[in-house]
């Protein structure tokens, strides 16, 4: 008697665990896969490497799938999206590996995202533009921030701004409050009041030709041996005027490029121009 009432609590506790799952199943036929919100889709789409389930879960806990060379493989989804989906935005894949840089692969992976734009050391950065102007140009009277003239306004009588704030070397009133500045070769350290040298070679494109030297305070300019340093550039040094040589069978000349300074001619050794 005991257990046959057993048997009918198993019994009972299948149907009340299993009967949402069999009721799910069945709107779907053999020949169809039932993802996991319900719907029915083909057998075949499973784990083809396709989001066709609405939620994903046709490729969940598949085999690691071999994108074709035009297909970008998803790094977690184990999706393959079409190669120009790279980049474009929008996260296909739903791990978003597809708007992702690729460190490895500079080449085919996303632009990184580019750095906020900044003002160089010792300048303002006009709230809300991309516009920079000296710091000593705020609250000198002279709107240069024409935008909002945010170099300019009532901040700029709070003289106690500067007063008490710490700066190791210069300050301005700023519309957030005081900016610290530097001398020419130094900038505002991390903790905004300090000065700290400018590395010139590295924070400025182009600073120098050819070799740069950073220095506390400033740097140098050199350049690399049979040139020589103009300004910060390098020219090419030229130890001989360049000439024009002309040979006919008697005898060689050399004229200047200009053509019109004759230099000299050679009387050729023996057997130089050959013999006729
Ligand atoms: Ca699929
Ligand atoms: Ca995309
Ligand atoms: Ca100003
Ligand atoms: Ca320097």
């Amino acid at each position: 008697m005991a257990v046959g009432l057993l048997l009918i609590l198993i019994w009972m506790f299948i149907c009340l665990v299993w009967q949402p799952l069999i009721v799910v199943s069945e709107g779907c036929t053999s020949e169809q896969f039932t993802c996991a919100n319900g719907q029915c889709i083909p057998k075949i789409w499973k784990c083809d490497g396709d989001a066709d389930c609405r939620d994903g879960s046709d490729e969940i806990s598949c085999p690691p799938i071999t994108c074709s060379p035009r297909q970008f493989s998803c790094a977690s989804t184990n999706l393959c999206i079409p190669s120009g989906w790279r980049c474009d935005g929008e996260d296909d894949c739903g791990d978003n590996s597809d708007e992702e840089l690729d460190e490895s692969d500079p080449n085919n992976g996303c632009s990184p995202t580019p750095a906020p734009f900044t003002c160089p050391a010792n300048y303002f950065q006009c709230l809300g533009t991309e516009r920079c102007i000296l710091v000593t140009q705020l609250c000198d009277n002279i709107v240069q921030c024409p935008q909002d003239g945010s170099d300019e306004g009532a901040h700029c009588r709070d003289e106690n701004v500067c007063a008490n704030a710490g700066c190791e070397k210069h300050c301005r009133i700023g519309p957030l409050g005081p900016v610290c500045f530097c001398d020419n070769g130094y900038k505002a350290g991390p903790d905004g009041k300090s000065c700290v040298d400018v590395n010139e070679c590295v924070e400025i494109v182009g600073v120098c030709e050819q070799m740069c030297i950073n220095n506390i305070g400033n740097y140098e300019c050199s350049c690399a041996p049979g040139y020589q340093l103009v300004g910060q550039d390098c020219d090419i040094v030229v130890e001989e005027e360049p000439k024009l040589v002309i040979a006919n069978s008697i005898n060689i000349m050399t004229l200047l490029l200009n053509g019109t300074d004759f230099i000299s001619d050679y009387v050729p050794t023996e057997g130089l121009l050959g013999t006729p």
